[in-house]
């Protein structure tokens, strides 16, 4: 009887000692730190930020990371990387040891960095992956780092996700940059599988992947992206900045702007290959996003499952692509409201294009597409719908709705239907300026 006593207050002790109800203690990183090293202070901080991360995971501690460029490794192995861990928040973005206030924090002043860069000056030999979320809760926090300079172009998952791969982890990724980032497959900037990461005010910029520039999102990973800038990501198939596949994200914020992605596939800025549930975007801005194909800032397909998609609030702008200047459905339910399409164009140098500004397909016969309280100005198809082409694939389909919205100064340059084209259906206007 007392031997087993024992050992429960053994197991007890374990469980208290490794449990979320304990908290751990700030810690100190600071590559220029000169002191012991152990943590304790700024200039006793911790100069490697990796051995920081693992011992802060054992008591779940916060570490405080000051201005400097962090690498995974000083060795050559590509394979190391940044691990995230549950209950660990890493702050970066302070002054640090040698300043007149080593706690001042400042993102944009004290450039705290997670690179890559190891081995020579050529990306090509630099860490698969230069921050890995893999398996975390959303207790594992980074918040105010730039992450660069991955290059993912192994085999395997090593050719996905350069700057922060992620496989069933929920981490959150805040104030942070996530630059010049390379994959060879998937999403140079962030690869998501089975994610609910929540990613707030970060901007990705100049990432490259084949099937999302700056992100991929697979397997149910619905998403949140809050007030997050995507700007001149470059995807090689589809999706210049984002590749959603049976994933249904919430992308909003005043904040919120896709800038300048490109890809010659479908999507400019996104590209959704269906759904797990409702996708909702709201309040974002898309300008100068091109894409090849279809659907200059967003195309919607659901080829692999069936989805609603919610577009409110956004303004699209001088967005191009062969079909759908801006905005390419094919087929799920569509709910467009209060959003401005303005300088849009499906006019590309070789072959047809049609839909200005919208390129809506229906081809079931219970799809609900509703456009409410738009602006569609100014659009150019090089044929037909020089604002909106709707294209039902069956006769006698659903008829899609347009409802309290201004239609004008849109051109068809070789077509018909300067500001709506439509057949084999016909589209319920109500209370529109054409
Ligand atoms: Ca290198």
């Amino acid at each position: 009887m007392m031997k087993r006593m024992e050992s429960m207050v053994v197991v007890l002790g374990l469980t208290l000692w490794g449990g979320s109800d304990v908290k751990g203690v700030v810690r100190y990183v600071d590559i220029d730190a000169t002191g012991s090293n152990n943590g304790s202070s700024w200039c006793d901080a911790y100069t490697n930020l990796s051995f920081a991360l693992f011992i802060a995971s054992f008591a779940g501690d916060e570490l405080r990371v000051a201005q400097g460029t962090y690498k995974p490794t000083t060795g050559t192995d590509r394979t190391l990387t940044f691990t995230m861990y549950d209950d660990v928040e890493a702050y970066g973005g302070y002054a640090g040891c040698g300043a007149i206030d080593p706690d001042a924090r400042d993102i944009s002043a004290f450039v705290t960095i997670m690179s890559g860069e190891i081995n020579t000056a050529s990306v090509t030999d630099n860490s698969y992956h230069v921050v890995t979320a893999s398996g975390v809760a959303n207790t594992a926090i980074l918040d105010g780092f730039t992450i660069t300079k991955g290059y993912a172009d192994g085999s395997g998952g090593n050719s996905n996700g350069a700057g922060i791969y992620n496989v069933s982890g929920d981490p959150v990724i805040r104030n942070c940059t996530i630059t010049d980032n390379f994959a060879a497959t998937d999403a140079g900037g962030m690869f998501n599988d089975d994610s609910l990461a929540v990613i707030e005010n970060c901007t990705f910029s100049l990432n490259v992947g084949d099937f999302g520039g700056a992100m991929i999102c697979l397997n149910d990973s619905n998403i949140t992206i809050t007030d997050c800038v995507f700007d001149r990501n470059e995807a090689s198939v589809t999706g210049g900045a984002i590749d959603l596949l049976q994933s249904s994200p919430v992308i909003s914020g005043s904040a919120c702007r896709f800038e300048g992605n490109e890809t010659p596939g479908a999507g400019g800025a996104i590209a959704f290959k269906g759904g797990s549930g409702d996708v909702m975007i709201s309040d974002c801005e898309f300008i100068d996003n091109i894409a090849g194909s279809v659907g200059g800032a967003i195309a919607a397909s659901t080829d692999f499952g069936f989805f609603e998609i919610f577009l409110d609030d956004c303004v699209f702008t001088r967005n191009s692509a062969r079909d759908g200047g801006a905005v390419y459905m094919n087929n799920p339910n569509a709910k467009i409201t209060l959003c401005e399409f303005v300088d849009n164009e499906a006019t590309p140098a070789k072959g047809s294009g049609f839909g200005g500004a919208l390129w809506i397909d229906i081809q079931g016969s219970l799809i609900d597409i509703e456009i409410n309280n738009c602006l569609i100005v100014g659009n150019t198809a090089k044929d037909d719908g020089g604002g909106v082409y709707f294209f039902p694939t069956t006769a006698n389909g659903p008829d899609p709705v347009l409802a309290n919205c201004t239609i004008a100064d849109n051109t068809a340059l070789n077509g018909n239907g300067g500001g709506v084209f439509h057949r084999r259906t016909d589209p319920i206007v109500q209370n529109c300026v054409l």
